[in-house]
């Protein structure tokens, strides 16, 4: 007989609930899990892979150690003694700064990861951290942090009380929401529409989710600030602004109405591609639609303005009356682990940025991390503080971050290459030592950050689903193993003991003296589950470990599988504000000092073919392509080319063509469509799985083209250190 059973989706940030089958050992069936207080019922096909990726051959469930060049399996712990003889000497030969470590998204899906990853960077004392943040959505981060004091105080349209929304630069019906944890978009959408609410798109391409659009608009890749800029301008002239509830808490209006001033929409619209009417009309109607929201994701971010942009979009949900307010754009309150709601309620310290540059490009610290775009030169440039050991942790750089092959021809200068993964695919393939992590279907999960972005405020938890290989390690087991080896304990050293102690210092730090009793209350549990408990338990709905009683535990939630439903999202500011000021930062010097780049900008010449990317629905990012439920069907990597510049350059629907940057180029196949913006190609990133030494039999026949081997690493906004991933101008040629 099958058990049911429940977990969440470890794949998007939508986070949906799954209800699985398993009868001896293998999961049967897998379904949205309608009572699921975040997702109710909703599954994508990426959720029905997860017995693919769990029952694939070529995931790895044993460590590989590179020996003679080739990939040989060994035990656990000759692994950790592989590391342990190679990377000490390195980091005593040449400095803490030596070691590298590179942290991809998947990690973002994984509590042991995340709980631990931060901790073993700490250990290992390095300034070279890099992530896919800077290939994706620090832009917003940043612009958020300045405006309202954290790194993930992030407003979210509240979808399901909104009359207007309005999105520009994604594609929510295919990603499923990003920095915004919003499952069953289309089904909100519809709803919205079915109560007379509109949808309108901007994008390039008319994309699945401006196919639901009650409006279209395209626009040119990068033209985005400059439409926003035009929207701020109509907003200040028109007298449109109303700052309504947030009036005294608001900083900066002026400085604002001052800095937009020049950029009117007859200034602005041929470098957005949209004309001056359409900006205006806009602006119009986010100002008069009593409850609408702005919301820009990727497209936005990936860019050279991708600051400036993120900032304008959050600064016009301000100068509309929506930030803040049902059906606007609301300030997630989650159970656990939310910065915005720790500290002194509405004041804090803000965030701090560039206080260490990279060393040879000299790009400034973001969020504690150097632009992953760096990490080739920093790799191959001699000199102090020149990685010599890298450390990848769920990531596949040299598929997901420009110029890839690059970094792919420089990682074997590396002296020591370690990578927490669960393939041999690209990147892990330069790796001398491999250790990969279990199925998700048999860890535990806990959502870290999404509930810090979600629709609604909910808490749910999820426990192992299958039993775990006797020997084979949890992942954060790995990386606790690695940072007694990175500070000198050894890999023999007492785990059990060194996670108490780990523990109980962040505990004393935050508790002081009542640290012990709050440790005697999470005295049964071990690893990230007692970090999940003491953070649901000192969190806003918490149990306060006894003074609230009543209130949340991880015991709790592991009692509710559906999860817990927190409610609505309420109005927040003024106290998830922690800016110094305590108000909202309308005007931060940073951004408003970066608008000259913006305004010189306004001169440049339109190019006459640019490139930019796609995501689909089969596909996540670099790593799903092995998985047979998902790989099935058409060939999806196609270079989507409008019939009028198909006709121009002569290309052909289904035959081949090269593109190319300068002295880079790929080969790829033309789908001609005319949801394309005319002057625009769109390719979808993550493939390219024809690289030698990769063990991934399924997605190596139809490898596809890697869209990151055209791309220019040189190329980023200069306040977050970004990557300029879109609106790059290309050439194109039939084959
Ligand atoms: N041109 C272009 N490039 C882009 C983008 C774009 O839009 N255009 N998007 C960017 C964005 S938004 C992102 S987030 C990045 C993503 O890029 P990366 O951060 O590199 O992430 P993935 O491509 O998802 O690669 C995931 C890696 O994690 C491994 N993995 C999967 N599950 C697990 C697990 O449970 N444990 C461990 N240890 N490893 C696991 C996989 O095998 C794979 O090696 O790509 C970026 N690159
Ligand atoms: N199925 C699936 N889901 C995913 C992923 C996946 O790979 N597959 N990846 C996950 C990850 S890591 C992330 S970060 C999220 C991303 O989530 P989204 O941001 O929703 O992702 P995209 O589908 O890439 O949407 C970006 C849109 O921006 C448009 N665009 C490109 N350049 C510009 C521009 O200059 N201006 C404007 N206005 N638009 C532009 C593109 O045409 C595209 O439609 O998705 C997540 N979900
Ligand atoms: S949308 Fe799909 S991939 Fe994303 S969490 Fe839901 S089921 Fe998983
Ligand atoms: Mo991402």
């Amino acid at each position: 007989m099958a058990a049911v059973t429940h977990r969440i989706c470890p794949f998007c940030e939508a986070c949906c609930g799954l209800e699985l089958g398993i009868a001896d050992g293998r999961v049967t069936t897998i379904r949205g899990y309608k009572d699921d207080v975040n997702s109710a019922g909703f599954i994508c096909p990426k959720g029905a892979a997860l017995r693919d990726l769990h029952e694939d051959p070529d995931r790895l469930r044993a460590p590989l150690v590179k020996r003679g060049g080739k990939h040989v399996e060994v035990t656990w712990d000759e692994a950790f003694a592989e590391v342990e003889r190679r990377l000490p000497p390195i980091l005593e030969k040449h400095g803490r700064d030596a070691a590298g470590v590179v942290i991809g998204n998947p990690s973002a899906h994984r509590i042991g990861l995340l709980l631990y990853t931060a901790r073993f960077a700490r250990s290992l004392g390095t300034k070279n951290l890099f992530s896919a943040s800077t290939v994706d959505q620090i832009p917003k981060q940043l612009a958020a942090g300045l405006m309202f004091g954290t790194w993930l105080s992030i407003a979210v349209p509240d979808i399901v009380r909104t009359d207007l929304l309005v999105v520009i630069g994604a594609n929510p019906v295919v990603s499923n929401g990003s920095m915004w944890t919003v499952p069953d978009f289309r089904g909100k959408t519809k709803a919205m529409q079915a109560r007379g609410g509109k949808l309108i798109v901007i994008d390039p391409r008319r994309t699945e989710t401006a196919e639901l659009a009650d409006q279209h608009l395209f626009i040119r890749p990068g033209g985005d600030v400059f439409l926003l800029l035009g929207i701020v301008h109509v907003l200040f002239a028109d007298h449109l602004v109303r700052l309504g509830r947030l009036a005294p808490h608001v900083e900066g209006l002026a400085a604002l109405e001052a800095a937009v001033a020049e950029f009117s929409p007859e200034r602005v619209a041929a470098r957005s591609g949209i004309a001056a009417p359409a900006i205006r009309d806009l602006a119009r109607r986010l100002a008069t639609t009593e409850r609408a929201a702005l919301y820009g994701r990727i497209g936005t971010c990936t860019q050279e303005y991708g600051t400036l942009a993120s900032w304008l979009i959050d600064a016009i949900n301000v100068l509309t009356g929506h930030l803040d307010e049902p059906g606007g754009a609301m300030f997630p309150k989650a159970a656990a682990f939310a910065t915005n709601t720790a500290g002194t309620p509405g004041q804090g310290r803000g965030i701090t940025i560039g206080r260490r540059a990279s060393r040879v490009s000299r790009a400034p610290e973001i969020f504690g991390e150097l632009p992953i775009s760096c990490l080739a030169e920093e790799i191959a440039t001699p000199g102090d503080g020149q990685i010599k050991a890298l450390f990848t942790i769920a990531g596949n750089p040299v598929l997901s971050t420009p110029n890839g092959p690059q970094l792919s021809a420089v990682l074997p200068q590396l002296e020591l290459m370690v990578s927490l993964d669960i393939y041999l695919n690209e990147t892990t393939r330069h790796a001398d030592v491999i250790l990969p992590g279990l199925s998700p279907l048999e860890t535990p999960h806990y959502d870290f950050a999404f509930p810090q972005l979600a629709w609604r405020n909910t808490a749910r938890y999820s426990p192992a689903v299958l039993p775990a290989p006797a020997d084979q390690p949890e992942e954060w087991q790995i990386l606790l193993r690695l940072i007694a080896i990175a500070t000198g304990k050894g890999a023999a050293a007492d785990l059990r003991r060194l996670d108490d102690e780990m523990a109980a210092d962040e505990v004393r730090r935050i508790a002081g003296p009542g640290a012990e009793a709050v440790l005697g209350m999470v005295a049964g549990t071990v690893g990230p589950e007692r970090l999940v408990d003491l953070a649901l338990r000192a969190g806003p709905y918490g149990d306060k470990f006894g003074l609230a009683p009543g209130g949340l535990t991880l015991a709790k939630l592991a009692a509710t599988p559906s999860g817990i439903d927190l409610g609505a999202l309420e109005p927040r500011i003024p106290e998830s504000l922690r800016t110094r000021s305590g108000k909202i930062e309308l005007a931060p010097p940073l951004l408003v000092d970066d608008l000259p780049r913006a305004r010189a900008d306004l001169a440049r010449a339109v190019p006459e073919l640019v490139i930019i990317g796609r995501r689909q629905l089969r596909s996540n990012n670099t790593w799903m392509h092995n998985l047979p439920i998902l790989a099935k069907g058409p060939f999806r990597c196609t270079a989507l080319v409008s019939s009028i510049d198909a006709g121009r350059l002569g290309l052909r629907d289904g035959g081949r063509a090269r593109i190319a940057n300068g002295p880079r180029s790929i080969e790829v196949e033309v789908e001609i469509s005319d949801d394309m913006m005319p002057g625009v190609v769109s390719l979808p990133h993550g493939w390219g799985h024809d690289l030698p030494g990769a063990r991934l039999g399924l997605a190596g026949q139809r490898p596809g083209a890697n869209l990151n081997a055209l791309l220019d690493e040189t190329l980023r906004d200069p306040l977050s250190g970004n990557s300029v991933l879109g609106g790059v101008p290309i050439t194109m040629q039939p084959l």
